[in-house]
């Protein structure tokens, strides 16, 4: 972890400075004539959002931990080396391990049309090793604008292939969630993990929320957008590197079920999240890099 003089030596006066954030993790907090955002170290997590002029675009749960080894709840999550339960391994942490690891940051920067961008890195080190037994060196930029452009890159820094999956597990601030409409995903074929992993096909109109909604949509590239009435705006998720989307809302019953959630903040959240998973899980042989980007823009 870099000491408290060395992060002071990357801040942009005024622009870009770390700060002791929720549950004193230490947060980078970006407020510039763009955007206004909040990065924790912890998880490279993103957790706030907001272009100037406009309404915050993640959500957060009010029941957030904020503890080192607690994932966040809310904002984006960083997904990896696997999505959801890690399959013949019900010891292992859901989602894996890089979003409760501390990152460090690597630089910070501003270009001239005031877009700061965060870098940030995770190699794998014992705690790691001890969970899945694989070298690589994570990378993460997160470049902040009148659009957010999240830049997750995996590279293989060992000397035998890994397989992984990834995910930009990110919550979407939304007015009411029954009132949204989410397209680009007409007729895609997806694994409904409320229905014990049946194979379905979205049909040819945009998705409404309308139960607990857990759909892992394989093979397709497409850009979505969540169309939200009650905020009067439309959020486009742009991709590139990822075959897989997920789109989740877990409604009244799994809401109460999840202790860092409230139960009534269901209608308030949609996650529309830019993955790799399932069918779609990536191998990497030894000196290669894969790269997943979401870029993340509100009308
Ligand atoms: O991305 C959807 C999902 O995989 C759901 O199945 C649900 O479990 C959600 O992630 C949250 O997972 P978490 O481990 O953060 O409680």
């Amino acid at each position: 972890m870099k000491s408290a003089s060395a992060l002071r030596r990357l801040e942009i006066p005024g622009i870009a400075v770390f700060e002791p954030g929720e549950g004193d993790l230490p947060r980078l907090a970006v407020r510039s004539t763009l955007a206004e955002a909040h990065i924790y170290l912890h998880g490279a997590h993103v957790a706030h959002f907001q272009p100037r002029g406009k309404d915050s675009v993640l959500f957060m749960s009010q029941r957030s931990l904020f503890a080192a080894d607690k994932p966040i709840r809310g904002g984006v999550p960083l997904i990896f080396p696997w999505f959801g339960p890690r399959a013949n391994h019900p010891e292992s942490p859901a989602h894996g391990f890089a979003r409760t690891a501390e990152w460090q940051i690597e630089s910070l920067t501003e270009d001239g049309d005031g877009v700061v961008t965060a870098a940030f890195e995770l190699t794998a080190d014992d705690r790691t090793r001890a969970l899945w037994p694989f070298d690589f060196k994570l990378s993460y930029r997160v470049a902040i604008g009148r659009t957010l452009t999240l830049t997750f890159e995996v590279e293989n820094i060992g000397s035998e292939p890994f397989t992984f999956e990834d995910a930009l597990h990110t919550y979407f601030t939304v007015a009411d969630v029954r009132q949204t409409a989410t397209s680009g995903l007409e007729n895609a074929e997806y694994v409904d993990k409320t229905d014990k992993l049946q194979r379905k096909t979205q049909g040819p109109e945009p998705i409404r929320i309308t139960s607990e909604t857990d759909r892992v949509f394989e093979s397709t590239r497409t850009t979505c957008i969540l169309d939200d009435p009650g905020m009067h705006r439309k959020i486009t998720v742009e991709k590139s590197g990822s075959q897989t989307t997920v789109v989740w809302n877990p409604w009244i019953a799994k809401a109460a079920a999840l202790a860092d959630f409230g139960d009534d903040e269901w209608p308030k959240m949609l996650c529309i999240e830019t993955c790799n998973a399932g069918a779609n899980a990536l191998t990497l042989a030894p000196g290669k890099t894969h790269s997943t980007r979401a870029v993340i823009s509100v009308s």
